[in-house]
């Protein structure tokens, strides 16, 4: 496979776009190499500058669910922009999304769109912070929750401790009011409850953590963290941007059966547009602008391009109940991978949520921040390597999740386990 073509592109971004890219992960730091650039994408493929056809298990990071340029969502989009791209005003198809996400998330009274997964959280925190008059918030170790200064802080030297600044740019006293605890420590948790007692506003989590790889929640950590915000009027936030839609149409919080006061949504709600969202129980998002003190706002927020395609996707799930066939096709998958690491005596921890998917190269089960950063990262860049030489695009870093579409076969599982079998062994 020639790369030429992506490496001439590569080299001419870099001139004009910082590291040749709009976003970190897609330079492929930490796989190494030139990262490829991609000309099309079509059901579960992409095809690269180079004219080098690839199975997706990218997905754009999420959104693409129903794979890639699905003709239902594509003519959707193409029949809202013969009517404009965007007024600055309601439209009716703001309406109609909010209406499916309401069916979709009945802890949800009223939604608020805005235009990605950092908006919907940061101004999630917000409103907890003005609805609760506290200031404090918990936060779970290798959570990520969009790039809101606040939220990018790096756990301070001992357990509960303050934050420390987790990039450059923001002040320590932005972070001074960010707690970072380890995820499934519930133990962790009511101790910061009792150290920081009445200070905190709310705990915010990713309910199924995507971001570290695919992470589960362990011995009924979630209904346990519900149980004590609620018994100290601490508000629990869901970023549901990842999980939300993913694994069933709902989220996470819908498969554990869990109320969390605040969701926040991103990814498959725009069905491939920009589309963020957060929405709660009307007492709550009440107090957001225009009706309460908590100021928001957002010139493209909810503009009919991007709810038409969210509309389109979201009554494609609905209606075709795609969820069985992708999820057991991901089954396949997680358990084909697992024969593998099995036969060939290779440690590999294979996490699934629904449609969710991280092969991590560890000797041990990854429940936490702590063992994801114990796998061995130079193998999984081999590893990627391979893949990507055989005709498979996974995430380019052991920390992202792989995504599986609605448009991936068992045909295209059997191609990608070939591959797997000669990257384990690379
Ligand atoms: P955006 O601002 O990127 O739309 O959403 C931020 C965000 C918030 N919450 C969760 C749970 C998320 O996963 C994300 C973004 N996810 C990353 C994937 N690791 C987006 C990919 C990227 O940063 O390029």
């Amino acid at each position: 496979m020639s790369y030429e073509k992506s490496k001439a592109l590569f080299e001419k971004a870099s001139n004009h776009l910082v590291g040749g890219v709009n976003s970190p992960v897609r330079a492929f730091k930490s796989v190494g190499g030139t990262p490829l650039f991609i000309d099309k994408g079509e059901g579960a493929y992409i095809t690269d500058a180079d004219n080098n056809r690839y199975i997706d298990f990218v997905g754009s990071y999420g959104p693409l669910i129903l794979g890639h340029n699905n003709p239902i969502v594509h003519e959707a989009i193409v029949k809202a922009l013969e009517k404009g791209t965007t007024f600055g005003a309601s439209t009716e198809n703001e309406i109609v999304l909010a209406e499916l996400v309401k069916e979709a998330f009945p802890s949800i009274e009223k939604v608020r769109f805005v235009n990605s997964g950092t908006e919907a959280v940061m101004s999630a925190v917000r409103l907890a912070r003005a609805f609760t008059k506290r200031n404090k918030i918990i936060k779970f170790a290798g959570c990520y929750h969009g790039h809101s200064d606040f939220l990018l802080a790096a756990a301070g030297s001992g357990l509960l401790t303050l934050s420390l600044p987790g990039s450059a740019g923001v002040p320590e006293t932005v972070v001074a009011d960010t707690i970072i605890v380890p995820y499934n420590d519930i133990n962790a948790v009511a101790q910061a409850f009792e150290k920081y007692k009445n200070e905190i506003a709310a705990v915010l989590i990713e309910p199924v953590p995507g971001n570290m790889g695919l992470v589960l929640p362990e011995n009924d950590f979630l209904q346990k963290l519900r149980e004590l915000t609620s018994a100290n009027n601490i508000l629990l936030i869901f970023d549901e941007v990842m999980s939300g839609f993913r694994q069933c149409f709902g989220g996470a919080q819908t498969y554990y059966n869990i109320n969390p006061d605040i969701t926040c949504l991103g990814k498959i709600i725009g069905g491939g547009m920009p589309v963020g969202a957060y929405g709660a129980r009307a007492e709550i998002m009440d107090m957001v602008a225009p009706l309460g003190p908590v100021y928001q706002a957002g010139t493209l927020s909810g503009n009919p391009i991007a709810m038409a395609a969210g509309i389109a996707t979201l009554r494609l799930l609905k209606d075709k109940n795609i969820y069985k066939h992708i999820n057991s096709v991901t089954a396949l998958l997680a358990d084909g991978i697992r024969n593998i690491a099995q036969e060939n005596h290779i440690k590999i921890q294979v996490a699934v949520f629904g449609s969710m998917i991280t092969p991590f190269f560890n000797d041990h089960k990854v429940t936490d921040y702590e063992t994801a950063i114990k796998s061995d990262t130079e193998k999984f860049a081999r590893f990627f390597w391979t893949l990507i030489h055989n005709g498979i695009y996974p995430p380019p870093s052991q920390f992202e999740t792989w995504f599986v579409s609605a448009q991936h076969t068992e045909a295209d599982v059997q191609t990608t386990l070939k591959a797997f079998q000669s990257a384990v062994n690379s």
